[in-house]
């Protein structure tokens, strides 16, 4: 090969134009060809095997108006999970730094708001993202939906990323949350996009969707331009009380599948193995990794559910090989 053709070879390709049935068809692919697709893709872009850890923690539980269906924080849901006080600065810093000594990257914080709204407690999410930012780590905010204003008040106090998921696809949406519109979800989108702060969007399976809806899903997320910086892949905690408690127990292929083809659509983003994996086993996370996942949520809890503890995650990320920031 000339250095010209090498040098094409090793080119990334981010395209916006996928469509619904070459969606699909990489995630009914035969297993084997899907993974040796998303392997070569993940390694050119990604090479090195790096893997990102971000450690999660909540800081305002429960209470939440919408009616989300998988969610243990909705007032709409008797698993409502309010009547734990609001985390104050100093104690979110004070975890964000034992996240930062364990190894961590990058610490997510989750409020169970609707939207954000303006007064003390938004100057208070400033006040962690400064310190979170100052402790030298990246910060990420979930906290429903933001204006234009509050979108580049969080930029200016350095927010690396906000998390706001689309969860499902369009035509399935209805099914799951009624009381915020798709379109909703998208301006948020849009205005963090515009003040700067980079893009973390991703959804969940094992709500009952179609293999359809599973890729309707992710031609929305690769149609975003830029393609968001990182990209949630959750399976559903099937949590007690919620409307989709009974939802029968994701196979942990598909997800292997799911990460697999989010990889393929969109070469450098973070996919983040994300929810469920206590549910996975280690062998479908390796496979994971190897698939195109190079992120994980780090700590024995998510927002309210448990995650693997570090002691196990260490072992699962020395056995697949993979670096992190505890491997340099
Ligand atoms: N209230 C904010 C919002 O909805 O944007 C932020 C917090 S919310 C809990 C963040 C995300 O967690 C949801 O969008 C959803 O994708 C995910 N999530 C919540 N409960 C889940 C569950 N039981 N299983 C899997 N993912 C879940
Ligand atoms: C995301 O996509 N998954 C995380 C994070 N973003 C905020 C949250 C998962 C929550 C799982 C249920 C719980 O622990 O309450
Ligand atoms: Fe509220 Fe977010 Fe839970 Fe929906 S997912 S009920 S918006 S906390």
């Amino acid at each position: 090969m000339s250095t010209k053709e090498v040098a094409k070879s090793n080119e990334i390709i981010q395209r916006h134009d996928w469509t619904l049935d070459e969606i699909k068809e990489l995630l009914e692919r035969p297993l084997i060809d899907l993974l040796w697709k998303a392997q070569n893709v993940h390694r050119k872009a990604n090479p090195g095997y790096q893997v990102q850890l971000a450690s999660l923690l909540s800081v305002k539980t429960g209470g939440c108006q919408e009616d989300c269906s998988y969610c243990p924080q909705s007032i709409h849901n008797s698993s409502d999970v309010s009547g734990q006080p609001d985390l104050e600065v100093d104690s979110v810093l004070r975890q964000a730094k034992t996240a930062k000594d364990s190894g961590a990257d990058r610490f997510c914080m989750g409020w169970a708001w609707r939207e954000i709204r303006d007064g003390e407690k938004f100057e208070e999410m400033l006040s962690m993202i400064r310190g979170v930012k100052s402790l030298g780590l990246e910060a990420c905010v979930t906290a429903g939906m933001v204006t234009e204003r509050q979108a580049s008040r969080l930029a200016e106090a350095g927010l690396t990323a906000y998390n706001h998921n689309l969860d499902t696809s369009p035509e399935n949406y209805g099914e799951i949350i009624t009381t915020r519109t798709y379109q909703e979800r998208l301006d948020t989108l849009a205005r963090i996009r515009r003040a700067g702060i980079n893009i973390c969007c991703g959804g969940i399976i094992g709500m009952g969707e179609t293999i359809s809806d599973r890729a309707s899903l992710l031609k929305v997320l690769a149609s975003l331009d830029p393609h968001p910086e990182s990209v949630p892949i959750n399976s559903l905690v099937a949590v007690e009380g919620t409307p989709l408690e009974h939802q029968s127990k994701v196979e942990p292929l598909e997800m292997v599948r799911m990460v697999a083809t989010a990889r393929i659509l969109m070469p450098k983003s973070k996919i983040r193995l994300s929810a469920g994996r206590q549910q996975l086993g280690k062998e479908a996370q390796i496979l994971c990794l190897q698939a195109g996942a190079n992120s994980i949520f780090y700590g024995d809890k998510l927002l309210t559910t448990g995650n693997p503890d570090i002691g196990s995650d260490r072992e699962l990320l020395s056995q697949a090989g993979v670096n992190t920031k505890i491997s340099r």
